[in-house]
């Protein structure tokens, strides 16, 4: 960089154009260089645009521009008839309404993770309707995450932070079928793991894991949730104390396992580049992990020097065993082994981590769902590597896995499936989906673009897609979401900040193709999704009080009341009914602390209450059956009435008491 690049004078004067400009050939540089040159700007797929015939990343282009007023007219022109520009031949077969009708239910529980707002978003599929947020890694007023004790020892225990990137969702499974149990959530910003409990849709614990940084990957491990797996895709000293800080050829990226129950962490492995996404094979062997940057570098232009990155592919139970021969370094608690190219535990015909070659910075790993098969996206280079995975055990040469290499189009990023044997892959920079004929391309030349069935248009810049239950041993190959980045010009406009567009295209029709059904806005910004059968999932609707005996008490009317508990100290307990508290005042003298409990002893479904303390920052969202404490300093006298927040009866209005808090004197 030269000194003038680093005066903001210069940068202010350069226009939208020669930003874009500088960008694309950047881009076009990396392109250039991988093993497959990808299809010239040109050769593309043509939109139906009339007169203007631009290619599918000039259009990009024009509208990635910020500010390009004249291509954004060009677009809002074409906006309406985007939907229809498939180049596929079919589209018109029968779809099913995805529209669900007033009081009905939609077929499959979507959970979305929800990027940098750090929660999760429960979506019913297909209707696209959002059902609930499961706030995780972020405070969250209307459900009192973070607001009362337990969640606010939780949020504190997992690290202290206040928000998180939330990624990649997954279900846990049982002979390879999602059991409805458990979801896992990972925390790229801060290296973290969560688990949201599916009986109460809520967060149970948060593991801040040690020696990393970004947990990017997240996988559970099929068939049985034994391990659930985390990837840190930033390298870093390990541990990263100060040591080697100005010498990058010892920073590490490290791949963790975590027991699901305990939540804490078993072992670590760190290797050579930096890890990226990944997913198991189903048998409880192989952790399979896209990576890039092997060549170590720490600037873009170094990152992406070489021609080839190394997928990894873990060896779980001989790194089990190398963990219990001792065979590692204790780094801040926990055993961390050897796994680089160079390791004594990687020489020989028995490697615990495969290295293997392919086209530099592939994105992500996604296994088929007969776990024949782990795809790897190209990213840069227009194929998917596919590598399969019973000659991960058997073969020589590690390159001799892969045993297909479609092309599918510019900037793959993401592959889901349907139970058809057709994969379905994001096409980021061609804003596409790519249907293709998984068997076909193991018997296709490398680099055909013969297994590609059928493409269709989607708006834009897709990142991942999801098939139903298509992580899962049991896909269904109905509907598809595709977590488009960009929306552009498909809503109306609500300022400079725009709404992310999941598109919903229907994949149950081979003959007719596929068919995009819906647009749907969404908050910034979820990277992915996963969709379970509506019956797989057993909700409570009501909280059973055994669930939480022994961490907290249950309030009765007659247990309501208030108890010193010391000089300084008092205990409040108040049961929550329509439309009282079990207490109409209680007094506390100024400086005590307030451990207040507080019950809803209602069981009706769907009767809420809150309870919010004016001005000293609580508040407890109560669901039917459920105690939730808050513990305040009662530090300025005067009268404060706590309320419901819930709109709960004809008299929530009047649901509020008081706290009163005597000078102390
Ligand atoms: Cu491709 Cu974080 Cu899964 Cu985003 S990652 S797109
Ligand atoms: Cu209880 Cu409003």
């Amino acid at each position: 960089m030269s000194d003038s690049d680093n005066c903001a004078d210069v940068d202010e004067m350069k226009s939208p154009d020669e930003i874009f400009e500088e960008y694309e050939a950047k881009l076009n540089d990396a392109l250039a260089e991988v093993e497959e040159p990808p299809e010239k700007p040109g050769d593309g797929i043509r939109l139906g645009l009339g007169d203007l015939s631009l290619d599918r990343r000039d259009f990009m282009k024009a509208g990635a521009a910020v500010g390009a007023t004249t291509a954004l007219a060009g677009c809002s022109g074409f906006g309406g008839s985007g939907g229809q520009g498939t180049t596929s031949s079919g589209g018109h077969g029968s779809v099913p309404d995805h529209k669900v009708a007033p009081g009905e239910h939609d077929e499959y529980y979507g959970f979305w993770s929800a990027g940098h707002s750090g929660e999760v978003r429960v979506v019913g599929v297909p209707s696209m309707r959002e059902l609930m947020r499961i706030p995780v890694f972020n405070p969250e007023s209307a459900r009192g995450h973070g607001f009362d004790d337990q969640s606010k020892r939780l949020l504190e225990e997992g690290g202290g932070y206040t928000w998180g990137d939330s990624h990649h969702p997954n279900l846990s499974e049982t002979d390879g079928e999602y059991d409805g149990e458990y979801l896992f959530i990972n925390d790229k910003a801060n290296g973290r793991i969560a688990r949201v409990n599916l009986k109460y849709f809520e967060t149970d614990a948060i593991t801040d894991v040690p020696n990393v940084q970004a947990i990017h990957g997240c996988c559970i491990q099929s068939p049985d949730t034994d391990y659930v797996f985390g990837n840190s895709e930033f390298r870093t000293p390990i541990p990263n104390d100060g040591r080697d800080v100005k010498n990058p050829d010892e920073y590490e990226s490290v791949f963790t396992a975590m027991d699901p129950e305990s939540m804490e962490v078993q072992w670590q492995v760190r290797v050579d580049g930096n890890l990226d996404i990944l997913d198991t094979d189903k048998d409880g062997r192989w952790a399979i992990s896209s990576a890039y940057n092997d060549e170590e570098g720490v600037e873009v232009e170094e990152m992406t020097h070489d021609d080839r990155d190394y997928v990894k592919a873990f060896d779980v139970p001989k790194i089990q065993k190398a963990v219990d021969n001792g065979n590692y370094e204790e780094v801040n608690g926990i055993p961390v082994v050897d796994g680089t190219q160079d390791s004594k535990l990687n020489q020989g015909s028995d490697p615990i981590v495969r290295y293997i070659p392919t086209p530099k910075s592939p994105h992500c790993v996604e296994v088929t769902p007969d776990g024949k098969y782990a795809m790897v996206a190209g990213k840069l280079s227009p194929t998917v590597s596919i590598i399969d995975i019973e000659k991960l055990d058997t073969a020589d040469d590690p390159a001799d896995t892969i045993v297909g290499q479609p092309k599918v189009g510019l900037g793959p990023l993401h592959t889901t499936y349907d139970d058809r044997g057709h994969a379905y892959t994001s096409l980021f920079i061609d804003s596409q989906v790519a249907k293709w004929d998984i068997e076909k391309a193991v018997e296709a030349e490398k680099g055909s673009t013969d297994p590609v069935i059928e493409k269709i248009d989607v708006h834009y810049n897709p990142g991942h897609i999801q098939a139903t239950q298509a992580m899962s041993a049991d896909p269904q190959g109905d509907w598809l979401v595709v977590l488009n980045k960009l929306s552009k010009d498909r809503f109306l406009p609500v300022g400079p900040v725009h709404p992310d567009n999941d598109q919903l295209i229907y994949i149950g029709d081979d003959a007719a193709g596929m068919e995009l059904v819906a647009d749907e806005p969404v908050y910034p910004e979820p990277h992915d999704a996963i969709m379970v059968e509506a019956d797989k999932l057993d909700p409570a609707t009501v909280w059973d009080e055994s669930d939480y005996e022994g961490e907290k008490p249950y309030i009765s009317e007659d247990e309501s009341g208030i108890e010193r508990t010391g000089e300084k100290s008092v205990e409040v307990n108040v049961s929550v009914k329509r439309s009282e508290y079990g207490l109409r005042d209680f007094t506390v003298k100024e400086g005590d602390e307030v451990k207040l409990t507080a019950t809803n002893i209602e069981g009706s479904r769907d009767i809420l209450h809150g309870l919010a303390v004016p001005q000293y920052d609580v508040h407890l969202a109560l669901a039917p059956k459920d105690t939730r404490q808050a513990t305040f300093t009662a530090d300025d006298p005067g009268v404060y009435w706590f309320y419901c927040t819930y709109f709960c009866s004809a008299l929530h209005l009047e649901m509020r008491s008081r706290m009163i808090v005597e000078p102390r004197g």
